[in-house]
């Protein structure tokens, strides 16, 4: 497994130092700075490479091995008939990236709105700080703050009750904090930030949209992207929806195994793979994380390790719990994802760049030192730290066992 760590660019408060501090070998980064639909140009890439792989002497090396993300225009999500220029952009972009030996990109197809949460800085007992999703907020948010038109059909009647009351007793500060963190979005976003104007106005071109139609305009993308991408050696990861159903009328196509059969009936080609985030799909009662890795495995092209724990009365509410102890058995995961590499060591009799499979720790609580530092929400250096020392253990341990049960194997 190769261990990787996400870096936002020279102003993320994680240095690459610290990075390498942490033990990871491998960065997934992008180029936050250009605008969504432009192609990144070689040399910009080029430029953000050397960053990360001129290593001082002395120092272990780091490698920029997978992309997070391209972002994909809203027009070729709403199929509208200028979707070409931004599709020839965004393969323009993959050969880019081809040139410079970076061949993983993680991307997504959530429309409008990437992922979400409703509180940034939810204490633990630990005394340590975490994102959260809460459902009531949500719907407050939905229903009295944006007033989407028909929101009122998506939530039972107790729903609506019990967010108005919510709502009544919210202070002003507390509404435009839960409206900034729901639409201003959250780092690494691959949609723009909106004021509620923009936001609204964003919503309303989905009007129509089904989830047929929204699966129809991933599939007119995929099959220009994937043979180019086949061609150059190029392996696509898309990221589940987080979380992982509809939200604010909005269809969401990447939530379930079965969005995932679907789209490889549909696109077959090998280059066609996900980011397994176990986070992201664990946050929904009916997805099994051990199952999926195994039976997605060979389409594990990227994986982001994390925990939650879902509220017992609202399984559509959760915190991020820490890296093993949540409601995800971690450990089966990562066993999985080893047994997968096992037998892409078989296939490929130990081509090196074929068996890894990159993982990230993803988030990680605010804690120590970060308590008073200005960190990325999620993406705090310490947290992180602790998430990938604990995956690292489970690593190690399973792969000793594996090696004592069976030695013949190696
Ligand atoms: C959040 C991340 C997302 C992810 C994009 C992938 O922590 O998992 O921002 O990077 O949705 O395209």
């Amino acid at each position: 497994m190769r261990e990787s760590w996400r870096w936002f660019g020279p102003n993320d408060p994680v240095s690459l130092s610290d990075i390498r501090q942490a033990g990871a070998t491998d960065i997934v980064s992008a180029l936050h700075s250009i605008p969504t639909g432009e192609t990144w140009p070689l040399e910009t890439i080029r430029a953000h490479q050397r960053l990360i792989e001129d290593t001082p002497p002395g120092l272990s090396p780091l490698r920029w091995s997978v992309v997070e993300s391209i972002p994909v225009h809203e027009d070729i999500k709403l199929g509208r008939p200028d979707r070409q220029r931004y599709i020839d952009c965004w393969i323009r972009s993959m050969e880019n990236l081809a040139e410079c030996g970076i061949t993983t990109i993680c991307y997504n197809f959530m429309p409008v709105i990437d992922w979400t949460r409703t509180e940034l800085n939810l204490q633990l007992p630990s005394g340590a700080y975490a994102l959260r999703f809460d459902q009531k907020k949500f719907a407050a948010f939905d229903l009295f703050i944006l007033c989407r038109e028909n929101a009122q059909q998506d939530y039972s009647a107790v729903e609506v009750a019990e967010s108005q009351a919510l709502f009544k007793a919210m202070s002003d500060e507390e509404k435009t904090e839960l409206t900034r963190t729901i639409i201003k979005g959250l780092p690494g976003r691959m949609t723009d930030a909106y004021g509620i104007d923009d936001f609204r106005a964003m919503l309303a071109n989905y009007q129509g949209m089904t989830h047929t139609l929204l699966r129809d305009n991933l599939v007119a993308f995929l099959s220009q992207v994937l043979p180019r991408a086949e061609a150059l050696g190029m392996k696509l990861a898309i990221h589940p929806d987080d979380p992982p159903r509809d939200m604010l009328g909005l269809p969401r196509i990447v939530c379930t195994a079965d969005d995932l059969d679907t789209l490889f009936d549909r696109l077959p080609s090998p280059a066609n793979g996900i980011t397994l985030c176990v986070g992201t799909y664990g946050s929904r009662p009916d997805n099994d994380l051990p199952d999926m890795a195994r039976r997605f495995g060979p389409r594990i092209h990227f994986s982001h390790l994390r925990g939650v724990s879902r509220d017992p009365d609202e399984q559509r509410s959760f915190v991020e719990a820490s890296h093993l102890d949540s409601d995800i058995d971690m450990v089966a995961v990562i066993r999985e994802l080893l047994a997968e590499e096992s037998r892409r060591r078989a296939a490929t009799k130990g081509d090196a760049n074929t068996e890894q499979i990159a993982i990230r720790p993803d988030h990680g609580h605010r804690m120590l030192d970060d308590i008073n530092k200005q960190v990325n929400p999620g993406y705090s250096g310490i947290g992180r730290l602790k998430g990938l020392a604990e995956i690292r253990g489970v690593i190690r341990a399973l792969t000793a066992i594996h090696h004592e049960v069976s030695p013949e194997i190696e």
